[in-house]
């Protein structure tokens, strides 16, 4: 032997290294309340590209802030941020327990903050690396309510002024003293904004009635139809609070008024129900807020069973997930309506433009506009003009964080409200 030696070489590692510069070197979990809360996952490479992602879980924010602070940001100091689907699959598959809103959330939050650094440092806006713009804007539907129809008609038209050209109708029902998604009091600017959450150290309890309901809805949205005329979109959130053979009654109640969809119009933990909705009514069907991954979907897609797919990006393990689910849904004409309520963080919301601005099969885009104080703790690039939604031309998602504004924010416990029956029996909300 001349010139070797008996060792063995060393072996390649089995993935290359980071390049220089883009292992993560910091990863912050940030909880503040500018109006309501959010928490929210800051990455910091090592040359100093910033990453953001929403992890916000209304009413139980500390779980995932705990779940990213205690067992995710120990595994990715020193990771490649450019390995997403890398990264995506170590967190989801080496947890060993999958699934659930507080895992999702916290890998949807490592998701979108990559995708933003990815964009960064391509130095451009995130929906080109999801294969760029398929449409011009993204249509947009408003919350509007009203405890009254004259207070329901007042608030579509103050939508229709704000530029909205789709709209949500929520209202109350004669004998329900509470109801969801309609505001107790008129708010102070005017609007009836509703924010479910409220800070309080128990949830508030509302009341329900599914009974009185059915008889109340459908006049109502003949009521709309008669004041605003056919061709406005208008939507319906069953919020999970019927049976299947109730939600098969309201979907034909309200075939003549042609909606939009129908949301959530049973629980939907169990898929097959929707067999016997779908039967009974062509009312278009949007399902899927509460839903974390694909397999709660498998036979609602498979089947066709419902027309609009409802999951945030921040509840379904980010924009890698999200999309997944939505090429799927593709395959059966069905389309997104990504959730978009103000528990979706500025960060989230972006996340959702631009994957809504990139795919094929976009549906429509729910958008509650955030308060002047979010705002200013999350600075926006995004736009809103004459019904339509934009992500805007900022490279990345075109979201900065300002830790001096939110510092004036603290956390503040809040739960969602829930139901009972007059009986006292807790009832879904
Ligand atoms: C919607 C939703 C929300 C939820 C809220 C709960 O369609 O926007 O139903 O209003 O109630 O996200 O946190
Ligand atoms: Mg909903």
């Amino acid at each position: 032997m001349t010139g070797t030696t008996d060792a063995a070489p060393a072996p390649e590692p089995a993935v290359a290294p980071p390049a220089p510069g883009t292992a993560i070197r910091s990863a912050e979990v940030l909880v503040h309340s500018p109006g309501r809360n959010f928490v929210t996952l800051r990455l910091t490479t090592e040359d100093g590209v910033v990453g953001l992602g929403d992890a916000t879980l209304n009413g139980r924010e500390l779980a995932v802030a705990s779940y990213l602070a205690d067992h995710v940001v120990p595994l990715l100091v020193g990771r490649d941020a450019h390995r997403i689907e890398d990264t995506w699959q170590f967190l989801y598959r080496s947890a060993y327990w999958r699934r659930g809103p507080v895992t999702m959330a916290a890998i949807a939050a490592v998701d979108v903050a990559l995708w933003d650094i990815k964009a960064r440092l391509a130095g451009m806006p995130l929906y080109q690396l999801l294969g760029g713009a398929s449409r011009t804007g993204l249509m947009a539907y408003g919350h509007a309510s009203g405890r009254d129809l004259p207070e329901l008609f007042d608030s579509i038209r103050q939508h229709l002024d704000e530029g909205f050209r789709s709209i949500r109708v929520q209202t109350s029902v004669p004998g329900i003293d509470a109801v969801y998604g309609v505001a107790a009091q008129p708010s102070t600017s005017g609007r009836y904004d509703y924010e479910p959450a409220q800070r309080a150290p128990l949830p508030a309890e509302e009341d329900w009635d599914t009974r009185a309901y059915l008889r109340h809805l459908p006049g109502v949205f003949e009521a709309v139809r008669n004041e605003f005329g056919p061709e406005l979109p208008l939507l319906h959130d069953g919020h999970h609070r019927m049976t299947p053979i109730q939600a098969a009654r309201l979907g034909k109640d309200l075939e003549p008024y042609d909606l939009f969809w129908l949301e959530d119009c049973t629980p939907a933990e169990n898929q097959d129900a929707l067999r016997l909705v779908r039967q009974h009514t062509v009312t278009p069907l949007a399902i899927g807020e509460v839903f974390n991954t694909v397999w709660d979907y498998q036979t609602l897609i498979r089947e066709q069973l419902i027309d609009y797919v409802r999951s945030a990006v921040t509840h379904t393990g980010g924009i890698t997930a999200l999309r997944r689910i939505l090429d799927h849904a593709a395959q059966h004409q069905i389309k997104s309506g990504i959730h978009g309520p103000t528990d979706i963080s500025p960060v989230g919301m972006a996340a959702a433009l631009h994957l809504d601005l990139a795919i094929h099969n976009f549906g429509i885009q729910e958008y509650m506009p955030h308060s002047a104080a979010t705002l200013e703790v999350f600075r926006t690039s995004f736009t809103f003009a004459d019904g339509y939604l934009h992500p805007g031309e900022q490279p990345g998602l075109g979201v900065e964080y300002d830790d001096d504004v939110a510092a004036h924010f603290p956390y503040q416990a809040a739960y969602l409200p829930f139901n009972r029956l007059k009986d006292g029996t807790v009832h879904d909300w």
